[in-house]
Parts: C-alpha cells; structure tokens; sequence
C-alpha cells in the first residue's frame, strides 16, 4: 500500500458544526460482535477456572501451560544485556521519582469547633495489571502499571501478560515486573486473562481493580467484568492510541513526521493528526513521512494508520488550542516556539509534550510520566494511570462532646425533616436532649 504523499487536510475555518463532528469522531468499534465473543470465554473462566485459562491459551497463543499463575519469586531472575537493563533502571527511577511524588498530602479540616474531619489514602489491596503482548512487547507497560501499584502499597499485583511460544514470560517484562515488586504473575493474555482476574481462579488471586491497556478482547472483557458479580473495577475506557502534534513553521519536519510514525506504528487503527499553523508546509511534511515511513520495520502497520489520519490547517494559536481541547488526544504534542504559554490554555489530553526537544516517546518510556493514557476523546473527564488510581480515598470523621452539642442539634432537625427518627436519636440519646 502507498503511503499518501498528501495528507488529508481540512481548513478550521471551514468546517462546518456537522463536519467538526465528523472530523473529531474517532473510528467507530462496534462491541456487541465482540462482546458475543468475550462473554462466553469470562463465562467459563469463572465455571472452570485455571482450566479455561488454559484451553484458551492452547487455542489463541497456541501454548500449552502448565501452571498458569504463579508466584514471581518461583520465576528465576531473567538475565538481560547490560545495556538493557541500564535502560529500563533509568526509566524505573524516574517513574517512581514521578509518582512517589504524587502522595497525597494528609488532609485535616476543623468544620466547627470540635468537628474533626480527615481523609486518608489507602491501598486498593489487590490489584491486576494487564501487559499486552501481540505484535509488540510492552515491558515499558509493566513498569507503568507496577511501580504505582508498589508505591501505593498494594498487597497483591498479578501481572497478566500472553506467554512466549515456550510457556515463558517476556525476560524484559519479567526484570521490570520483579524490579518494581509484582506479587504475580499470570501467564495469560486477552478476555481469558481479564476474567481470571476479576473472579480468581486456583492459582490465581482474586482483585479488586484491573488496569491496563489491550486490544478490543481486553476492553470488552474489562467492560463486561466491571458491570459483573466480580465486583471488579476497571481504569478507563480504552480505544486505539493516538496523538496530536501542533506544529509552527519552525517545527523541523523531520521531528513532526517522526512524532507522527511513532504513534502510527503502534496500530493499524492509531489515529495521528497534525494541527498546521500557519507557514507550515504540508506537502514537505507528508514528503517526509513518506520517507520515513518507509524505513520502518513497521511500515505496513503505520501506513495503514495513517489511511486514517489527517491535518488541520488553523490561522492562530485560539483554533489550534479550540481544535485540540475538542479532539481531547489521548497524547499532545506542543512543537512551537513559545510551547510553555500554551499550556494553560490546554485542558483536555491524556498527557502533553510541551516544545521542540519533547517527543512522545520519552513519556512512552522514561520522562518519569505514566504512559496507560485516556484515548478515544475520554481525556475529557478520565485521567492517565497514577498513584491515585491504585489507592482509595477513606474520610474520617471524629467529634468532641463540645462538638456534637454543637453540631448535633442541626443533624437533630435534620433527620426529623427527613422523618428518621433513629437517626435524631443518636444525637439526641447522647446529648441528653428530648
Ligand atoms: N504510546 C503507548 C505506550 C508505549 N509506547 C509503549 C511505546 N511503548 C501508549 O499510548
Ligand atoms: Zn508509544
């Protein structure tokens, strides 16, 4: 297929309501084929446990296993070039300098004298994380997704992740899984992985939230447990990745066009859009995409998203910014000359790249930020993986008897009004009122 030495543009100005809408919508996937698909495989793992696990191993990763979920410390230490696990320190020390940083500070409010009100942060206790194999191996996604889950101070974190052809797990995905203090690890991929998950099976650990990206069996499956007797909660809705780079005239084209084939080559179904100001030179910039494009192991796979991606033309930094914050991209890259005055006029994107030296890949990998991203628009009311995501938020309440003299007559009528009277008791029994 040919890459096109054009890329597809529209002016902002032009558009019209309707065709905004067209050109913000993110392909649709339709999940009731799927959903068909999943609900039987979630069904069984639930009735069959590490037994369905296995006969779907056997049958979509043609891999026979004998244990399916095991202990990390039973698994023995992946030996890896230096240069290798060098990397991946680097990359753990700043994600953990990152998200160490991110622990809520202990909050304490006296509402009235004697009223004592606290929130605290707790681990959610089990956790599971799902790696993604498929064409491309993500030990990047395991530090993402483990080294929050380890500072939060989960008890349990099951990494899920397909097996090689041998029944082996990925060395580099294990060296980071055992770096950042995975309990577990399961050897399984797709809906069969989530579900062994949510429910728990016989050698795997039951948890209370699953976090991760994956392909469409993954999502559904996540979807589908989340709405469940599982009682699982799930991250964020998840779509295929994708990102926006803004580019001024002095944005060398060669970077855009490598930002651009970074995202591209992750899926035939990435989305990438380049949003032109003016003195942009289009033609040069698809001119190079097509010649680097060409030079990818993944070419076939970045071509056919770029089939489906686009650029948009705006006169001014307002429609760049009005452009970006209605897509929502999942990422953001802000390739212009004063790129930190952009930056309060940004508010939907699952994470930016602010200036010239800031690619996308260095998020991907090591900046310290997490990379598990909201796609398909939801960066408009979803956040990225954080510590947040792997803790609860517990409100403590605690009182003087000068307090509740204080308060309590407020909560008296209160419950009176709302007719219950055990309620207006509690109160009242303690302060010896009527
Ligand atoms: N860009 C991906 C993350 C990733 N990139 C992993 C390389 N490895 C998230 O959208
Ligand atoms: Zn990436």
């Amino acid at each position: 297929m040919e890459a096109p030495t054009t890329l597809r543009t529209y002016q902002y100005s032009q558009l019209s309501p309707a065709e905004m809408k067209q050109v913000l919508a993110r392909p649709r996937v339709d999940f009731t084929s799927i959903l068909n698909t999943v609900s039987p495989i979630v069904e069984n793992v639930r009735l069959k446990g590490d037994e369905a696990v296995k006969e779907y191993t056997a049958k979509f990763d043609r891999v026979n296993l004998d244990t399916v979920c095991v202990r990390i410390e039973d698994l023995p230490d992946p030996v890896l070039p230096a240069d290798v696990t060098k990397a991946f320190d680097v990359a753990y020390d700043n994600i953990r300098a990152f998200h160490m940083a991110q622990q809520a500070q202990p909050l304490e409010v006296e509402t009235m004298p004697g009223v004592r009100c606290r929130r605290v942060s707790r681990p959610i206790n089990h956790v599971g994380v799902y790696v993604p194999g498929g064409t491309a191996v993500l030990p990047s996604s395991a530090l993402m997704l483990s080294v929050p889950a380890a500072i939060a101070g989960c008890s349990t974190i099951v990494l899920a992740t397909p097996p090689r052809p041998d029944g082996t797990v990925t060395p580099e995905v294990l060296y980071c899984a055992k770096k950042a203090g995975v309990t577990h690890i399961l050897k399984a991929g797709g809906a069969q992985a989530v579900a062994a998950m949510a429910w728990g099976t016989g050698s795997c650990p039951k948890v209370d939230k699953i976090l991760g990206p994956g392909n469409q069996f993954v999502t559904a499956a996540k979807m589908l447990l989340q709405n469940s007797e599982a009682m699982v909660a799930i991250d964020m809705p998840a779509g295929p990745s994708e990102v926006l780079v803004i580019a001024d005239a002095g944005a060398p084209h060669a970077h855009v066009a490598a930002d651009l084939l970074s995202q591209a080559e992750h899926g035939p179904d990435s989305q990438v859009v380049l949003v032109a100001l003016p003195g942009v030179d289009l033609a040069g910039v698809a001119a190079e995409v097509e010649r680097q494009c060409s030079a990818l192991p993944r070419n076939d796979t970045a071509r056919k998203a770029l089939g489906h991606s686009y650029a948009v033309q705006v006169s001014s930094r307002a429609e760049a910014i009005a452009f970006s914050n209605a897509y929502a991209p999942e990422h953001l890259i802000v390739n212009v000359e004063d790129a930190e005055d952009w930056l309060p006029g940004l508010d939907n994107a699952g994470s930016v790249f602010l200036g010239r030296w800031t690619p996308e890949s260095v998020g991907d990998y090591a900046s310290g930020t997490n990379h598990v991203l909201p796609t398909y628009g939801y960066a408009r009311m979803y956040s990225g993986v954080s510590l947040d995501s792997f803790q609860k938020r517990m409100t403590v309440q605690s009182l003087t008897y000068e307090g509740l003299q204080l308060l309590g007559p407020s909560v008296a009528k209160m419950a009176e009004v709302e007719g219950l009277d055990a309620h207006r008791r509690a109160v009242t029994l303690r302060l010896g009122m009527q």
